[in-house]
């Protein structure tokens, strides 16, 4: 076993690594998978399967991981999301960039075979049309998270053209799960809504009620991220990142649908500064080229995830 070749997944335990991580070992193995992260993971993450603490600004331990694994996979997951990059921008910048750079290095030094490194709805701007946001459009983002996914999208498609890195990339929109909790973005309250719902069921949003953005379903996260990977390299034909629509949704529309279930639930809003970056961002996606190229389809619609969400947390 010790030199089957691996897949390490960084940031493991964060809201995607979480069930990335277990859905990897379910398909290829819990031996073949090394998770790793700062922070403890949870339970499952961590008593599941190979868990190692890696901080990936450090570029040795990185190297020395890879070596003692055999890894030929890496998911690059670890980053500062929309909110916390606008506390602490210039760390940001360093740990989404630098991340990606110690990653990329590695395949061009042809130590790793493939990268996965997850891209956003956030390189938009308020110049880009909101409605169907094309593929490729006008990219012009205003927070320091959108600036670093653009540029680190870049840095992507010139290591695809310049040293044949195979890196391969979505652009999430938010993403609403029950397994983990979200890690300081924008799109954060289309899941504590479903907490306080449950717990208090009062919820205080703080994005206006008319404020729509494209949502999704982790399983079709981490589906759409798996089957990226396990494409063909010759149908992948963006090596950027690659639009994936989800659910459109407002605040007023999902408190709307959870009230179908609690029909005492209330929600009132004050809107703060993540406000001002949801507004900036597309409401609707186009994903036409992803299913061209490799045949994605968002699957799930928002009562479905209301439904799923209230029965699991
Ligand atoms: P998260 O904040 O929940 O998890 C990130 C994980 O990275 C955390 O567990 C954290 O401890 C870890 N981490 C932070 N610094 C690290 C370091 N120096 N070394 C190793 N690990 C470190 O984020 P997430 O929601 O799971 O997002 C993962 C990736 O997907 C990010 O690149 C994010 O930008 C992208 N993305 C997420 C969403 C979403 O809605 N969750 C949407 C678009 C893009
Ligand atoms: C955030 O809100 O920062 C993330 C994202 C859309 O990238 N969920």
């Amino acid at each position: 076993m010790a030199n089957q070749e691996k897949i390490l997944v960084v940031g493991a335990a964060g809201q995607i690594g979480t069930e990335l991580v277990l859905e990897l070992r379910l398909r290829y193995g819990a031996e073949t998978i090394v998770a790793s992260d700062i922070k403890t993971p949870n339970y499952d993450v961590m008593e599941g399967g190979i868990f190692e603490f890696l901080d990936i600004l450090d570029d040795k331990a990185l190297l020395k991981i890879v070596q003692k694994h055999n890894i030929k996979q890496v998911y690059q997951l670890a980053a500062l999301l929309s909110a916390t990059a606008e506390q602490n921008p210039m760390f940001a910048w360093k740990l989404n960039m630098e991340g990606l750079f110690n990653i990329l290095n590695l395949a061009k030094e042809k130590i790793i075979d493939k990268i996965f490194w997850p891209s956003s709805i956030a390189v938009f701007g308020s110049t880009t049309p909101k409605i169907q946001t094309p593929q490729i459009t006008i990219t012009e983002p205003s927070s320091v998270y959108g600036i670093s996914k653009l540029s680190g999208e870049r840095w992507c498609e010139y290591y695809f053209k310049k040293f044949n890195v195979d890196v391969r990339s979505v652009r999430y929109p938010g993403l609403i799960s029950h397994k983990s909790q979200p890690g300081g973005g924008t799109t954060d309250y289309a899941v504590h809504i479903f907490y306080e719902a449950k717990k208090h069921q009062n919820y205080e949003c703080f994005l206006k009620s008319d404020c729509t953005l494209p949502m999704m379903y982790m399983d079709d996260a981490i589906d759409a991220t798996i089957s990226l990977m396990e494409a063909p390299g010759n149908k992948i034909k963006i090596r950027s990142s690659y639009n994936i629509a989800g659910v459109s949704f407002n605040p007023k529309e999902l408190v709307t649908e959870i009230k179908r279930h609690i029909p005492e639930f209330t929600a009132s809003y004050s809107p703060d500064y993540r406000q001002q970056l949801a507004e900036s961002w597309p409401a609707e996606i186009d994903e036409s080229i992803a299913y061209n190229d490799w045949g994605w389809k968002s699957q799930y619609d928002m009562p479905f995830i209301v439904n799923q969400m209230l029965k699991n947390i």
